[in-house]
């Protein structure tokens, strides 16, 4: 037991000074509750606790009950359907569950899977699907069910039995490469039409499921739609907790009331190597934890069997050892037998060992726990699906690798058991009654009863109630008019003398859909608090921050136009500083196609340094999720963002999201360029329903804008295009110059040396994307290789430079690596400049000049590969260095 887990038999007090006295408060206690019931009791003894501490006793209440069942057996409904017919099913779903991972390890064990997790989780699943999840049907929006990704034999092996995967299929289990095997773990990505949501990285799960539950809610206020009655089911393991998404979100799922949310913690007290608190109880420590955050508990602890002992326990012997008795006990006990349970269990009290001593060690083995036991879990369930104002979060009792016997139940080796003897198959073939041969069990047969036995005719009946299988993906939504690039005009026609940033721009861009009449609903601003720095307050007022309680306050700023306006059906998700929570509010709104039927935009604007770096594995879940959306880095770049120094100042981001598969990555300079981005990207995401997102770069230099060049939508998209040409006579020295984002600029300025300092030409280019240049040119590699006889393509990057004079030179204000990725395609020279090394303070032209990526770097770098392809002289590379003022030795900043 964990110190600060008070629980009622340990409450620190000390020694009881006048028993008697004790004893008659409680017999008062004991009458108001047999009288009146548990409720007014609670509600008696909390004026009693409010009392107390009026008066001067400090803290008294637990946010712990004792360590059993939160329901009692006298309140249990009962169980619905035909009991046994659920326990014949459950066990065939054990059986194929094992089999999948015993025959896709039987050559070698190369292909791993897991086969105790969904032991363990059998009961919790299987209750939910045969009496509470709703498929999407006629009646019903659907449950959205994120189910743990390593127990994914147990759903392969329900689908199995219901005629949705076939044999060949399980055998194909993690055999994805030739399209017919079944992936490893729940991925989207991979099997579109069956998994939903990617739970394998430990604590993506939980916290995804609390901002989808979140934004159900968002949806059904804003009325676009109907999503009261259906639940998110989350399931966690234990050891999951452990993750920050995991328990970092709780405290918004209390705050926000959200009772469509439903978590089950399978409690097996095991994690990989070892117990999760093998010297406390996880189930006491989580129960602390969530009702402090505001969650309805319902603690599954014991199965049935304990019922009796428990009921006759009137003076706290049982429980006083099951509170002593810590997770590492409990998870030896269940290695072990009967005899060693009553030895070691009941043992400990004289007085529980006279009360077994009719039970045989047999029986006393048979004492389940609560998370394997359907009718408390059916009662919980129930409760939880009924419980309003609160989420509920179940905490059940379980055995990790239950069945297994000596191939792992509750051994430490359990986890990554993905073989089982023969002995212990043949076992368990008898502990859960299967109808198989010693032969069918020795060759992990998967059984599947004849299609008009009862137990199938059940399993469908259930599922048909319930609206059909699950789990069930949809793939595409009603298609959203897409606005044409008209709408934002202002964009492409320029600023004039005006200077604004690309941020700027984006704003614009955004607040124009916000107007839409047609998709302006569909947007969804998310911000992880900093509107301000990205000029987005004006938002606010427009169309409202989403809260679900709207304004209680009069705003500090009320009087003002643009006041900070929170109001039931706003459009803003203002997610406060939890970079995590925004992502998967993102992951919500961008598969909203998918799980709610209705499309819905995202434009998540974050400070690029705090996003893929800090939420990868999210990014990642993201694109297997087949998320539709914007991400849109702001005050990105090394040297932009000047003034916030080292943690701050993003020169990398674009290299992480270059290998997001679906990701389609932009850094644009000009405010047309993010216009012509952002349309296309509606136009695919929206239009097309192509299942890719896009992450755009925004920067805060202000800067003029020039108009659009004629035709440059097409380069734009694809990744570069002619900004600028040189002379096209002139026979002088040429060189071709790259550049991207703000650093662009300096290209530009680094042209003009060139020509007026050393007569030298320069075609400027606008790399919008470096990476979508090597997207293409791998593409045209790929064909290339696998075509050697037919006439041979040609890459972008070699269609736009291969007829180009002179060596190519580029700059960003992002590392190397990021305009490296075209070296391949380049023609002839090619030079990079780029922003490596730790980040740091100061002005924007001395950070350039530190990093040498300006204009002067740029210019001598021209100069540089000039000389060496025999153009000019070095020396007048050296007088560059020279007349620019640079210091040849100082330090490379990828030292200091
Ligand atoms: C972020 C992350 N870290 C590590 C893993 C590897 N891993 C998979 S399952 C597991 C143990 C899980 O224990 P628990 O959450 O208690 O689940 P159980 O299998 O016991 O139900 C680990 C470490 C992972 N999938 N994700
Ligand atoms: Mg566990």
């Amino acid at each position: 037991m964990t110190d600060r887990v008070q629980t009622s038999t340990s409450n620190g007090a000390g020694a009881d000074v006048d028993a008697i006295e004790t004893s008659e408060w409680l017999e008062a206690l004991d009458a108001v509750v047999a009288h009146d019931g548990p409720v007014r009791a609670r509600d008696l003894l909390t004026r009693v606790i409010e009392r107390a501490q009026q008066s001067g006793t400090g803290p008294i209440a637990s946010l712990n009950t004792p360590y059993v069942n939160t329901i009692p057996a006298d309140r249990e409904p009962p169980y619905p359907g035909d009991p046994e017919l659920d326990r014949r099913l459950r066990s065939i779903m054990r059986l194929n569950a094992i089999a999948i991972v015993v025959r896709a390890n039987k050559v070698s064990s190369e292909l791993g899977g897991h086969i105790a997790s969904y032991q363990s989780l059998a009961t919790l699943y299987e209750v939910g699907f045969n009496h509470f999840w709703h498929a999407p049907s006629e009646s019903h929006g659907g449950d959205l069910v994120y189910f743990q990704g390593h127990s994914s034999p147990g759903n392969y092996a329900r689908a199995y039995l219901e005629g949705r995967l076939t044999e060949r299929q399980l055998l194909g289990f993690r055999q994805e490469v030739d399209g017919a095997g079944l992936s490893s773990y729940p991925h989207p990505w991979l099997m579109p039409d069956f998994w939903q949501f990617p739970t394998v990285s430990l604590g993506i799960g939980p916290i995804t499921s609390i901002y989808q539950a979140r934004f159900m809610k968002y949806l059904e206020a804003r009325g676009i739609a109907q999503t009261a009655g259906r639940k998110v089911w989350t399931f966690c393991g234990d050891g999951e907790m452990d993750e920050p998404e995991s328990m970092g979100a709780i405290g918004l799922a209390g705050r926000e009331r959200l009772d469509n949310l439903i978590w089950v913690v399978n409690c097996n007290l095991q994690r990989l190597d070892g117990p999760v608190r093998g010297n406390g109880k996880i189930i006491q420590e989580l129960e602390a934890d969530f009702r402090g955050a505001g969650w309805n508990v319902i603690k599954v602890i014991w199965g049935s069997r304990w019922d009796p002992l428990l009921a006759e326990d009137h003076d706290d012997a049982l429980l006083q050892v099951m509170e002593a008795c810590v997770d590492g006990d409990y998870q030896t006990f269940k290695s072990r037998d009967g005899a060693y349970v009553r030895e070691h269990f009941f043992g400990r009290d004289p007085r529980l060992l006279e009360r077994v001593k009719n039970m045989t060690d047999e029986e006393i083995w048979l004492l389940n726990r609560g998370g394997h036991d359907q009718q408390k879990v059916f009662a919980a369930y129930d409760a939880a699906v009924k419980h309003t104002g609160q989420p509920t979060v179940i905490l059940a009792k379980t055995v990790k690798g239950y069945g297994m016997g000596v191939s792992g139940e509750g051994q430490m080796i359990t986890h990554q058991a993905k073989k089982m003897t023969e002995t212990a198959l043949l076992h368990f073939r008898d502990r859960f009654e299967l109808p198989l041969t010693d032969e069918q069990v020795k060759a992990a047969e998967f059984y599947k009863p004849a299609n008009d036995s009862a137990v199938m005719e059940y399993m469908r009946e259930r599922r048909a109630a319930l609206g059909g299988p699950l789990p069930v993906r949809r793939r595409k939504a009603a298609q959203l008019p897409v606005p044409p690039l008209s709408e934002f005009q202002s964009q492409l026609d320029g600023t004039g003398e005006r200077e604004i940033s690309t941020t700027m721009a984006f704003v614009r861009i955004l607040a124009a859909l916000l107007r839409d009449k047609q998709i302006g609903r569909h947007v969804v601003p998310i911000i992880p608090d900093e509107s301000r720095t990205f000029g987005m307050e004006g938002m606010f007022r427009q169309v409202g921050i989403y809260s679900p309680v709207g304004q209680l306050y009069q705003p500090q700023d009320s009087e003002q136009l643009m006041f900070y306006k929170e109001d039931r059906t706003g459009q803003i998700l203002e997610e406060g500083i939890t970079e995590a929570g925004s992502i998967s509010s993102f992951i919500a709104a961008g598969t909203s196609y998918s799980a709610h039927d209705v499309p819905m935009i995202p434009f998540y604007i974050y400070y690029s340094m705090f996003g893929y770096q800090r939420v990868g594995d999210l990014v990642w879940a993201a694109g297997d999720s087949r998320t539709r959306g914007f991400m849109l880095g702001g005050t990105a770049g090394r040297t932009t963002l000047n003034g916030e120094g080292l943690q701050h100042e993003d020169g990398h981001s674009h290299v992480l999201f270059s290998v997001v598969p679906n990701c389609r990555s932009y850094d644009p300079t000009y405010g047309f360029e993010v216009a012509v981005i952002i349309q296309e990207g509606l136009r695919r995401m929206i239009g097309e329903q192509e299942d890719i997102f896009y992450y755009l770069t925004l920067m805060n230099e202000n800067y003029q804008h020039p108009a659009m060049p004629a035709g440059a939508e097409d380069g734009i998209l694809r990744g570069m295009y002619l900004l600028r040409e040189g002379s096209k006579r002139s026979k002088k020295p040429r060189v071709q110059l790259l550049g991207s984002g703000t650093m662009l600029r300096e290209v530009l300025a680094a042209a003009d040396l060139l020509a007026d300092d050393w007569g030298v030409v320069s075609d400027v280019w606008s790399v919008t994307s470096f990476t979508e240049l090597r997207r293409d040119g791998i593409e045209v590699d790929r064909w290339n290789l696998l075509h050697p006889t037919e006439e041979q393509r040609t890459s972008f990057v070699e269609q736009s430079l291969g007829k180009r004079r002179g060596p190519v030179v580029a700059s960003t204000d992002y590392v190397r690596t990021f305009a490296d990725q075209i070296r391949t395609w380049v023609p002839g020279e090619y030079r990079v400049l780029g922003t490596d090394g730790f980040g740091r303070s100061d002005y924007r032209s001395a950070l350039r000049r530190f990093f040498e990526v300006d204009r002067h770097y740029v210019a001598v770098s021209a100069l540089k590969a000039l000389a060496d392809v025999g153009e000019i002289d070095p020396a007048t590379v050296q007088a560059a260095i020279d007349r620019y003022e640079i210091d040849a030795e100082a330090p490379i900043p990828t030292s200091v």
